[in-house]
């Protein structure tokens, strides 16, 4: 008799869009085989876990049924493209949304594995993969694209970033970024979390062709012998960042033009309802850690499913783990509102701005990897430190929190201006001054501590920014002014003092 293995499941949602037909289908997928729960991915995307083994196929075609996959969602590929899914708020932010899904298609794949194996499709001869060889990656790979001020998709955490450039609504081009990534382990400083590099700037006309070729440059130079160190970031630092335009130069046979000037003011989601210019609303839900599963205080699971009853429009997968329901029609806006408040489920009102702006892997009990505890820890310690922040009169400001239950990084912590990272169970590595819009990745400030030190270190900074933060100065830089820790500037910088 075999053990019950049980699995977890990825989809593959361009942009995360899922119609509310695809999302009946995927609640119904996971209410019949993941126990009720599904879960929303800092990636714009869901999970079911806990599918048995004996049900996978099952699940997979399923999944399959609503249009949505499972292919590049893992493995040493291209993962999804993300971008801002509300791309009605302004048609510059349509036109950078088909380019998320334009790169998406571009750099998927070409094998027939996954239909031959999952839904029992004809085998057909493999041919080669035209951008990844028959070697594909030294590891896996990710892109996303912001429209600034946001940085909603935490550009900087990628192996590419394009932010888009505009003269008001006319999309001139992208600055191209390089080399972000958030793995690493402890006590190892040859890996490191980095924050991207921009590199230049590339016309939309060449931005695929630029894409493209810098995942070849990755394939052919990546490091294929150590796979800790087989990132894109590891290759830039390598190569450096001169060498490695350079490369890149004579891959495309044209060097990119100078980077323009942008600035992002946060990298966070916006909460409650907004309306478009097309006259549709979309209702942004606050879903802590992701988690769509009913619990004493909010029937979330059921609630979404009772919206897709009614709903003609989509259910949009945030980049930080939060659902937004969209294209509503001014006729439906109530009945919604009435189902997400019978359903107690939290439009973002009542929270703090630093819940909001919190987020934890899922750590226990399904990833195999987790130290310690990250999702089912993080809202008891989040009172604990709300209830600091309002001693001290700070609760309105927002700080970035964010907890993952070991190095690998899932929840960007290394992009918290307070970082929580497991190092055994109720212990933590403190991490603190990443910048508030997510350009800039911390520093270690105290190594393996439970929730007593971190809650007795953390009080006097607090007290101290109360009292000395100049006006707007996010907790971030603070706590790098007043030499707490030293700002990070490279990946190396990461370790040491
Ligand atoms: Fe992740 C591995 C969960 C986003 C860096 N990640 C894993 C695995 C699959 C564990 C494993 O290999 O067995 C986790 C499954 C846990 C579970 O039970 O579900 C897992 N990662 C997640 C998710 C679900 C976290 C979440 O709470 O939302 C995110 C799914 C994203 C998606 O939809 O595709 C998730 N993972 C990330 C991110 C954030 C991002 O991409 O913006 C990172 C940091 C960015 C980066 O890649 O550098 C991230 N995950 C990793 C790593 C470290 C990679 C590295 O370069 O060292 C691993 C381990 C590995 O690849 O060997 C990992
Ligand atoms: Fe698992 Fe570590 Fe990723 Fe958390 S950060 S989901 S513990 S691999």
């Amino acid at each position: 008799l075999e053990p019950l293995y049980s699995f977890m499941i990825r989809a593959r949602l361009p942009g995360g869009i899922a119609t509310s037909e695809q999302y009946k289908v995927l609640s119904d997928i996971a209410e019949k085989y993941g126990h009720s729960s599904l879960r929303l991915t800092t990636r714009q995307t869901f999970q079911w876990h806990g599918i048995f083994k004996r049900d996978l196929k099952k699940t997979i075609a399923g999944i399959n049924t609503a249009l949505v996959d499972s292919i590049a969602a893992c493995g040493d590929v291209n993962r999804n493209v993300m971008a801002n899914p509300l791309y009605e708020t302004s048609k510059l932010q349509t036109e950078v949304y088909e380019w998320s899904k334009k790169i998406s298609e571009h750099l998927l794949p070409n094998t027939n594995a996954y239909h031959e194996i999952w839904l029992d499709g004809e085998k057909v001869e493999t041919t080669e993969e035209p951008i990844y060889g028959s070697t594909y990656l030294p590891r896996k790979f990710k892109i996303a694209i912001a429209v600034p001020p946001y940085n909603d998709v935490d550009i900087y955490a990628n192996d590419i970033g394009l932010v888009a450039i505009a003269e008001g609504e006319k999309l001139l081009g992208f600055n191209i970024l390089v080399g972000g990534g958030m793995g690493s382990s402890h006590n190892d400083p040859e890996t490191y979390p980095r924050a991207a590099t921009v590199i230049g700037f590339s016309k939309p006309e060449d931005t695929l062709n630029v894409v493209e070729n810098i995942l070849k440059v990755q394939r052919d130079y990546g490091n294929r012998e150590v796979r800790k160190l087989a990132r894109l970031k590891y290759t830039v630092d390598r190569l450096t960042v001169e060498g490695f335009k350079e490369t890149l130069c004579e891959y495309l046979g044209f060097s990119l033009e100078q980077a323009r000037p942008f600035k992002f003011d946060h990298n966070g989601d916006r909460f409650g309802w907004i309306k478009t210019d097309d006259g549709h609303w979309h209702l942004t839900l606050y879903i802590h850690s992701g988690r769509i599963k009913d619990t004493d205080e909010s029937q979330v699971f059921k609630g979404l499913r009772a919206i897709a009853d009614i709903h003609d429009g989509e259910f949009r997968c945030s980049p930080n783990q939060n659902m937004i329901i969209s294209n509503v029609s001014e006729s439906n806006k109530e009945a919604i509102q009435k189902l997400v408040d019978e359903h107690n489920i939290s439009i973002g009102q009542s929270e703090t701005p630093t819940r909001l702006n919190s987020l934890a892997c899922v750590a226990f009990p399904t990833c195999a990897l987790a130290m310690a505890e990250a999702e089912r820890y993080l809202p008891t310690l989040m009172d604990k430190i709300e209830e600091k922040l309002q001693k001290y009169g700070i609760s309105e400001t927002p700080i970035n929190i964010r907890m993952t239950g070991c190095p690998n990084g899932c929840s960007r912590p290394y992009l918290g201006e307070i970082g929580f990272v497991g190092k055994a169970p109720g212990k933590y590595n403190l991490y603190l001054g990443a910048s508030h819009q997510g350009d800039r990745v911390n520093k270690l400030y105290r190594e393996n501590i439970n929730e007593e030190q971190i809650l007795s270190e953390l009080d006097p900074i607090f007290e101290s920014y109360a009292m000395g933060r100049k006006d707007g100065e996010f907790f971030g830089d603070y706590v790098i002014r007043q030499g707490y820790v030293k700002a990070v500037h490279s990946g190396t910088d990461f370790h040491g003092q």
